[in-house]
């Protein structure tokens, strides 16, 4: 159930406001790239000072060209991929890798930057590459360091590659792998739902509340893919398995559909963040209702 602004607002100021000089609660927007990152930092800084809650953003995307919101800081302040392309003589794969490196070794200065900064919230758009983010080494360091244990994960679910059967399980896994990786509490968001046509939009969240039906859906494509029986069976059995293994651990927290465009979602993300530093009993509380079935 999605709250009212209102409420949203109210308990945003209760239990998230930092006026007393700490930093504030950090949310890390993260997913494969051109999922819709930085036009949900846009949207949500926008969306939020419309309701009068002070919204922090943070670019660590070495590789941004351009950028719609107003950063507090801007990570190409210290490195560009061009820079380092030109600099160690790398093509733009090398360089995102190394600039990754780069931007995690200087984490204190970042840190340095930020702090005694004063808002609501922070939100921090991160590299297209979610493997450069979350599997470095060094980009772990950057997340303790600018978390300052008061942090949290919204994974973008690209809306095309959700489309298929697979490629949705692929996204669920790849979720639960940041979650287990960078160990920060984590929501699933289906990114651009505006372009979904309602029922696919419909299709997709039936298969976020419901492994059965997404268990029928991967035969069904395995099937029309022609693979053989046994390869169904196996692939479908070992995807569902590991959702189910998942949702018993409380680690998948649904799905929720989200547009930067029409701002659907966004009182999600931000009551999210709040029921995560708020204290609150669970941290899943506003999708709850997206996997007790499974569960139950
Ligand atoms: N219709 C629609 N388009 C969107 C939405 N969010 C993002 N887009 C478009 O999707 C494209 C990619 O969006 P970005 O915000 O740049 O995605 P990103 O994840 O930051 O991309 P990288 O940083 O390159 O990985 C842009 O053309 C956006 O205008 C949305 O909610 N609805
Ligand atoms: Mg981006």
């Amino acid at each position: 159930m999605i709250p009212s602004d209102v409420e949203v607002l109210d308990c945003c100021r209760r239990h998230v406001s930092t006026q007393d000089g700490t930093m504030p609660p950090v949310v890390f927007v993260v997913g494969t790239a051109g999922a819709g990152k930085s036009s949900l930092v846009t949207a949500f800084q926008r969306w939020a000072r419309f309701l009068e809650v002070d919204v922090l953003a943070i670019n660590l995307d070495p590789g941004a060209e351009s950028m719609k919101y107003d950063p507090e800081f801007d990570v190409r302040d210290l490195v560009t991929i061009s820079d380092v392309m030109h600099e160690y003589d790398l093509g733009p794969n090398g360089a995102q890798i190394l600039a990754a490196d780069l931007v995690a070794a200087q984490a204190e200065d970042v840190f340095e930057e930020i702090d005694g900064i004063s808002g609501d919230i922070l939100i921090i758009d991160t590299p297209g590459q979610v493997e450069l983010f979350a599997f470095r080494e060094a980009s772990s360091h950057l997340v303790q360091v600018l978390g300052q244990g008061m942090a949290c994960l919204v994974f973008l679910f690209d809306p095309m590659l959700s489309q298929t059967p697979s490629g949705f399980v692929s996204q669920m896994l790849l979720s639960s792998i940041v979650h287990f990786r960078l160990g920060l509490p984590t929501a699933n968001f289906l990114s651009k739902s505006d372009l979904l046509e309602p029922e696919v939009l419909d299709q997709i969240m039936e298969w976020g509340r419901n492994l059965d039906v997404l268990e029928a859906a991967l035969y069904e494509e395995s099937t029309s893919q022609r693979m053989d029986a046994a390869t169904t069976g196996q692939r479908s059995e070992f995807a569902i398995g590991q959702l189910r293994m998942m949702q018993h651990a409380s680690i998948v927290p649904g799905l929720v559909p989200l547009s930067s465009e029409s701002e659907e979602g966004l009182a999600d993300v931000l009551s999210f963040a709040q029921n995560v530093f708020g204290g609150m009993s669970d941290a899943r509380d506003g999708f709850a209702g997206d996997i007790e079935h499974e569960i139950g």
